[in-house]
């Protein structure tokens, strides 16, 4: 027998698909502003930006609850906006002032907001698997039933600490996701030149489960999420997504010069074929679930969202120097 599909499903399914999109849409948007802070000297030192990956924050981050936990990387933008960030406080920490984050004194790589479960960024590749595993340990301890997502890029599988987590992780059943963004580069080198053998086995060793999808599919990444998250939440244990993307630009802003690395011809592929944006759109439109006015609306309204906010980072005030020891753990 087949399910039937009520029309109130098709409203919630379609609701989801466009808020996806506007949230990646945001994200991509936000990023050409950080660039464009950069470019204008308004912004200190560097930030790696996340546009070309936006469906893997965006598909993992719907598919948690506000209060669950993730960690972030030093390509930590994306996550924090897919999992509720305000705009205006990002740009205000990355410009560093006192409004952003860490009271500006963290930057692009160090924002956390305990608000909406992000218990921050980390500049140290594989630096937040120990934190993820630890919130999961807690949330089971505590039986509040959260679930605890740990986002890093393929560098981090040569650290050895991400395996002592696993390992603890799937023995005491935690319900934690790693997710792992195999972007194709570590820094300047492709990641089939640092690790060696298949990724997933990796996780499977520990008889971890794994789930590989193609992160540029909003929509493909979102059910795996689902499915990982509801499996966590049951008491069934931790799980290994393996997300296939690539970064747009360089490494961070200012890796201008990239052909000795990676030819002009991949990234542009992958920008002209695998933008998980327009993928997105385009699949919405040939579905009729929207139109392009509707979409090109929506387009001005974040364009005019993340200018406000550029605008507001701006003109707010530097920190007071007598503060500069406050807050600040070393
Ligand atoms: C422990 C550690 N070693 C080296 C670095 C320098 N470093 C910064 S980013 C990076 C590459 C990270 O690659 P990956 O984990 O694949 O993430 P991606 O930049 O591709 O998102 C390296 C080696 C670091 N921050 N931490």
């Amino acid at each position: 027998m087949t399910a039937t599909v009520q029309p109130s499903d098709v409203a919630h399914r379609v609701e989801l698909w466009l808020r996806m999109y506007r949230r990646m849409l945001s994200i991509r948007v936000f990023e050409q502003q950080v660039n464009d802070l950069y470019m204008r000297a308004l912004m200190p030192g560097l930030a790696h930006l996340y546009s070309g990956e936006e469906a893997v924050a965006v598909g993992v981050c719907e598919a948690l609850n506000r209060s669950d936990y993730i960690t972030s990387t030093h390509r930590g933008h994306g996550h924090c906006l897919a999992k509720g960030a305000s705009p205006k406080e990002m740009f205000a920490e990355l410009l560093g002032k006192e409004a952003g984050y860490c009271k500006g004194k963290g930057g692009s790589m160090h924002i956390a907001d305990p608000a909406t479960g992000n218990l921050g960024a980390n500049a140290i590749v594989c630096g937040s698997a120990g934190i993820a595993t630890g919130a999961a340990f807690s949330a089971q301890r505590l039986g509040n039933g959260r679930v605890s997502v740990c986002f890093f890029g393929e560098g981090a599988l040569g650290q050895g600490v991400l395996y002592e987590e696993m390992n603890l992780a799937q023995l005491y059943k935690l319900p934690v996701i790693y997710v792992c963004e195999n972007n194709l580069y570590t820094e300047y080198t492709h990641f089939t030149e640092t690790t060696a053998g298949d990724i997933p086995s990796r996780a499977t060793a520990f008889g971890i489960k794994v789930i590989t999808v193609d992160g540029q599919d909003v929509r493909a990444v979102y059910d795996a999420a689902t499915q990982l998250v509801n499996r966590a939440r049951q008491g069934r244990g931790p799980a290994f997504l393996l997300c296939n993307t690539y970064r747009f630009h360089g490494h961070h802003v200012g890796d201008i010069n990239r052909e000795y690395y990676r030819s002009r011809q991949e990234e542009k592929l992958w920008t002209s074929e695998r933008d998980p944006i327009t993928k997105v759109r385009e699949w919405l439109l040939s579905q009729q679930l929207t139109d392009a006015s509707s979409l090109e609306r929506m387009r001005l309204e974040i364009e005019s969202e993340m200018q406000a906010a550029v605008d507001f980072a701006v003109a707010a005030k530097y920190p007071d120097p007598d503060k500069v020891e406050q807050d600040v753990y070393a």
